[in-house]
């Protein structure tokens, strides 16, 4: 197998075209294996294996720069730069990241997870070996759908006018996760439409150049001019405004023709733009007929690409639901997603009520800024993000939807541990973030009966107000003083305890009650209540039930710098209480990639540990009393 004797890019270049070509398949089969496995992304993946070759044929890495966009498309990438051996241990924990990590390998040259950013830190890259006096060539990986992301459009700008040396690869699937949206979208498919681009201006270059004398130096002589050239050839208004040199649209499974592109774009001196098409989920058929099933995959049967296992419910799909149900009566109610429409299950939504969905692209900042204006008007829009994602609109949400008190519920998903995506897309940090803003009513449902309960208040709420919640939709039952109805602010005692009080948010609400139970065993009576809003606190019960006891436990699923825990600190304090607090969350690192129960383990926050920690800690108040 060739794919066993590539160590390293270099190998790659004692290879013929041939051999390149017979190494792209061993590259789709092994993606193909391991993600059936384990899960992973897949159609991306696959859709990018003759560009990654092509990149790593012609160019010199890692002294030239791959920074891929994302970064989800890297698995060919990691399969060639000496990873083949370790591929198998993919996502899983203590195994290589799904994404490309700069501690991972000196090939990755620059951590991502997030989209559009690839553009900015090229440039960062290019503009530093300008100022050093380097030579080496950097190549930014973007495909459509994270050109749908602002941070793109600001480092073209910015990168354009520079006439820094760079090479942007834009990878033309016509698929975000789901299908592309926008009017760029709509550009590039006209783009791509005017097929023989290349074609005709290498046909001219072809004949220029067969003339013994004077051929070359007139092609030379021409490109000067090639802006003039290129509208001659191509329609290109956008990439060529913005100061880019446009090339394209190239076959991206054309390994002789990207190969050959590739080349000449490297001895070019500006910014260019390479407008690259390839097929999402390209030699794998239920991926090729399925690319947006095939985005992200949980593992499944490599001759039917149907799942290994069932898919769980998501709490996604139950709040699209109940959304949809609530706009039928309710004009106000539209939802919008960035670029989400499957994983934060709006999809439903949309099916429902298509003319009040929006699905604005990677683009989280304009969401929730839409959504004030929206807001503004009249309307009650619900902002469906990941915790991870939202990240990207923090003074959106404070500026323009909380400083003016309007009603916009942000239904944020994946919050907590999100298990094998690691580190980049953990949500633990959004209590942190979220509970500093005046105004604004963050809410953590314990179980899926609590998040329909919130969804159903957030109705009539007129202010802001941010609902967290984790893919899985966990039902504790009726709960156990059945008291269902709550407002604002109001937590709910679930049992009483004399020596130490746990107040839980989120997915810790069941984990500190198993966790009451083994303390039970051991002799201690631990209460715990749930409080679901960490913003505002329900102090009446906070200070009640603090005093007391030996011990008062905080648990989030969140950081513990700036989270929960320190609300409750800061109440007690501000209260002059002074009574023990043990604050359990996150601890201060990124966590990597791992199941959520591995993670959950890993940061002390399964039942058991929680247990642990909560007896030593009441040893040493023990050993510490006078
Ligand atoms: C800021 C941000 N929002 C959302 C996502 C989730 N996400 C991951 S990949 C992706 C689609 C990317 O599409 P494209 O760039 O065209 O790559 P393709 O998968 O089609 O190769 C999205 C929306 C993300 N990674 N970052």
């Amino acid at each position: 197998m060739l794919i066993e004797q590539i160590h390293e890019p270099t190998d790659l270049k004692k290879l013929s075209i041939k051999q390149l070509k017979q190494l792209c398949e061993e590259l789709r089969s092994e993606i193909v294996n391991v993600v059936s496995e384990h899960g992973g992304h897949l159609a991306s993946n696959l859709g990018v294996v003759e560009l990654t070759v092509a990149v790593h044929y012609v160019f010199d890495t890692p002294e030239d720069k791959l920074v891929m966009d994302v970064g989800h498309q890297s698995y060919a990438h990691k399969l060639l730069t000496g990873r083949y051996g370790a591929f198998h241990t993919l996502r899983q924990k203590g195994g290589i990241s799904g994404f490309p990590q700069q501690d991972e390998s000196e090939y990755d040259a620059f951590t991502a997870g997030h989209a559009s950013t690839a553009i900015s830190a090229a440039l960062g890259m290019a503009r530093t070996r300008d100022i050093m006096r380097g030579e080496y060539d950097v190549v930014a990986l973007v495909g459509d759908g994270a050109l749908t992301g602002g941070m793109c459009y600001e480092a073209l700008n910015d990168a354009g006018q520079s006439n820094t040396r760079m090479i942007v690869l834009l990878n033309d699937n016509e698929m975000s996760i789901a299908p592309n949206v926008g009017a760029l979208s709509r550009y590039l498919t006209r783009m791509r439409q005017s097929k023989g681009y290349i074609a005709v201006k290498h046909g001219v270059r072809d004949r220029l150049e067969k003339h013994p004398r004077f051929g070359a130096p007139l092609y030379r002589a021409l490109s000067k001019f090639r802006n003039n050239l290129r509208s001659f050839f191509v329609d290109d208004k956008f990439f060529s405004a913005l100061g880019f040199a446009y090339m394209g649209p190239v076959d991206g499974h054309d390994l002789r023709q990207l190969i050959k592109v590739l080349r000449r774009a490297r001895g070019y001196d500006r910014p260019q733009l390479i407008h690259v098409v390839t097929q999402k989920g390209r030699g794998y058929q239920p991926a090729e007929d399925h690319p947006v099933t095939f985005h992200g995959v949980a593992p499944f049967f490599l001759e039917s690409g149907a799942r290994k296992r069932e898919g769980e419910a998501s709490s996604g799909k139950v709040v699209a639901r109940q959304l949809s149900d609530m706009a039928d009566n309710d004009i106000r109610i539209c939802a919008i997603t960035a670029a989400m429409p499957m994983g934060t299950g709006m999809d439903i939504f949309q099916q429902a009520h298509p003319d009040r969905c929006f699905d604005v692209g990677i683009a989280e900042e304009h969401a929730v800024t839409m959504a004030a204006g929206m807001a503004s008007q009249g309307m009650k829009p619900y902002v469906a993000i990941y915790s991870t994602f939202l990240q990207r609109a923090y003074d959106q949400i404070l500026v323009d939807v909380c400083r003016n008190g309007l009603p916009v519920t942000f239904l944020i998903d994946r919050a907590g541990l999100v298990g094998e995506d690691g580190e980049t897309h953990q949500g633990v940090f959004d209590l942190s973030y979220l509970r500093s803003i005046p105004g604004l009513v963050v809410a953590a449902p314990r179980d899926v009966r609590d998040l329909k309960k919130l969804v159903e208040i957030s109705q009539d709420y007129g202010g802001p107000m941010a609902i967290r919640y984790p893919k899985g939709c966990e039902d504790m039952g009726p709960g156990i003083q059945s008291q269902r109805r709550f407002s604002v602010g109001q937590w709910e005692l679930l049992s009483d305890g004399s020596d130490v009080m746990i107040f839980a948010v989120g997915r810790m609400v069941s984990l500190s009650m198993q966790a009451a139970i083994e303390l039970m065993g051991k002799g201690v009576s631990a209460g715990v209540v749930d409080a679901r809003f960490v913003a505002p606190m329900d102090r009446e019960m906070l200070l009640g039930k603090a005093s007391g006891v030996r011990l008062v436990v905080t648990a989030e699923e969140n950081v513990l710098a700036g989270g929960f825990g320190e609300g409750v600190l800061d109440a007690l304090a501000s209260a002059g209480m002074d009574v023990p607090v043990l604050t359990l969350g996150v601890p201060d690192r990124f966590v990597a990639q791992a199941t959520v129960a591995q993670q959950t383990v890993e940061c002390g926050l399964d039942a058991l540990s929680i247990a642990r920690r909560i007896s030593e800690r009441l040893k040493e108040l023990g050993e510490a009393r006078p």
